[in-house]
């Protein structure tokens, strides 16, 4: 496989293009699942990949995190935001499964689900939701904000969407499951020891158990027939050889083992968090599809090596439009950390790459490329565990020169300006992965396939 069209000969070149097509592979795996990740810190556009690949899928699935993900897609003209629900909902024939290493706050899942038939999706009997996967409740929330209070100046600048207090409640084992509300009398004692329990922790926040209680009444037998075992689902699905796609949520960097610890969300958005949120060995995961935007971003707090608190991260915001879909935040921008993206690749083991927003740099005269960190003056073998150490360092830079032309129209890798072919193929040598499309533009046709 190779990207790199060495040849200057425009008949060789259109010959290759039409072959290509002729031969062109499907975009999901014929051999098992395909994982689509975020290789950064999230907001890579997994959400467009994923539904650009459902196209293809009978199955797409969500693993890890919560509400707190935002995927945006553009389609049609238009604009669907996903925060709980697969992004694969968009095709009519994709089913979704909401996995076990999932937390989910169900009145948000049906205020999403109304939004998105709203729009016009029929999402009649295609959403499942696991039996083992936990709850989020307000109380939840509340907390996250009064941690967030308590930390002051270093807090982790979360969602509040609660899934930090949630996934503690897991770990701690005191927390409350789908397949808990089936029975209302021990779920009411169960919600009312929890909620004690934070009380002392946080002190006696505003909190109405009792109408909480109630509402989870009614909210139980409304969720009835989306629960499912996904464990039995998944399998099943396995056997009978659907094509699965698997959607990460948040990202590598964001992972709570392998991430800017404590500037991390709760769960693991790796790929171990595929077989741990799904109940699925990984023997069975086929291609491992990490998105890779075209220069940094992150939202919140926490280290970024490669921020940009000049006029070129604010280009990049106002052009890449870097706003937070869930919570409307500003996302911080910064050039493209290759370092951060070997890390990436070791960790998830990327079979190829889709490379997102090549177009919000259309404007740079120059474009860098973090390659190496250096620590009194030696390169880091890797990104480094200890955030004391990252700062300290200081950012080898590769220097590329922009190709300040409108790309949003090319539709294959000859149509790219040189120095922008340059860019992709200086990635994918760096990397040693392959890169199988270009993102151009936020609509679903915006995309170059390399296949
Ligand atoms: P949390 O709420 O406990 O998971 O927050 C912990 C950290 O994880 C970050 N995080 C995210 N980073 C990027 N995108 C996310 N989704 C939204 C989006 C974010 C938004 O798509 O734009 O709207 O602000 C997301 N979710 C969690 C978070 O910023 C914390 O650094
Ligand atoms: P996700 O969390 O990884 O799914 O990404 P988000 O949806 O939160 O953020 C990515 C944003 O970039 C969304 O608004 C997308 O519509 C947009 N987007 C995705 N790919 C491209 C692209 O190639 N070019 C441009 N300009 N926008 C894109
Ligand atoms: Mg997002």
């Amino acid at each position: 496989y190779h990207v790199v069209d060495e040849t200057d000969n425009p008949v060789y070149k259109q010959f290759l293009i039409i072959i290509m097509s002729i031969f062109s592979k499907s975009n999901l795996s014929d051999k098992g699942i395909t994982v689509v990740l975020g290789s950064q810190w999230g907001d890579e556009g997994k959400g467009k990949l994923v539904d650009l690949l459902a196209q293809e899928a009978d199955v797409c699935a969500r693993c890890a995190g919560g509400n707190n993900a935002g995927h945006t897609i553009v389609v049609n003209g238009t604009k669907y935001d996903f925060h709980i629900l697969p992004s694969g909902l968009i095709n009519p024939k994709c089913v979704s499964v909401i996995g076990s290493g999932v937390v989910v706050h169900i009145p948000s899942f049906f205020t999403e689900l109304e939004q998105l038939e709203a729009k016009g999706l029929d999402v009649k009997g295609r959403i499942f939701l696991s039996n083992r996967a936990h709850l989020v409740f307000d109380f939840y929330q509340i907390v996250d904000g009064l941690k967030e209070l308590e930390l002051g100046r270093s807090s982790i600048g979360t969602t509040k969407k609660g899934i930090g207090p949630a996934y503690s409640s897991k770990a701690s084992r005191s927390g409350l499951r789908v397949h808990h509300l089936s029975n209302h009398q021990a779920f009411a004692e169960k919600f009312q020891k929890l909620v004690t329990n934070r009380k002392k922790r946080y002190g006696n926040f505003d909190y109405n158990v009792e109408a909480e209680i109630e509402r989870y009444k009614e909210l139980s037998i409304r969720l009835q027939p989306y629960v499912v075992d996904s464990v039995t689902f998944m399998h099943q699905c396995i056997a009978s050889k659907k094509k699965i796609l698997v959607e990460g949520a948040n990202a590598l960097m964001l992972d709570l083992d392998f991430g800017t610890y404590p500037f991390v969300t709760s769960s693991n958005t790796t790929v171990g968090g595929v077989s741990t949120g799904l109940g699925i060995p990984p023997s069975k995961i086929d291609k491992v599809i990490g998105v890779v935007k075209a220069y940094t971003t992150r939202v919140g707090g926490g280290p970024f090596p490669t921020e940009l608190l000049d006029e070129t991260g604010e280009y990049l915001q106002r052009v890449g439009a870097e706003i937070g879909a869930t919570t409307g935040r500003k996302r911080r921008c910064g050039w493209l950390d290759l370092v951060v993206l070997k890390y990436s690749t070791l960790i998830n083991g990327y079979t190829s790459l889709n490379l997102t927003k090549l177009d919000v740099l259309d404007d740079l005269p120059e474009i860098k490329i973090a390659t190496a960190y250096l620590l009194d003056g030696i390169p880091l073998e890797s990104f480094p565990a200890d955030l004391e150490s990252l700062e300290k360092i200081t950012i080898q830079y590769e220097n590329l020169p922009g190709w300040q032309t409108d790309i949003s129209k090319c539709r294959r890798f000859s149509d790219l300006p040189t120095n922008a072919q340059n860019y992709v193929k200086r990635i994918e040598k760096y990397l040693e992965v392959p890169i199988e499309w270009i993102g151009v533009g936020a609509r679903r046709e915006d995309m170059i396939d390399l296949k």
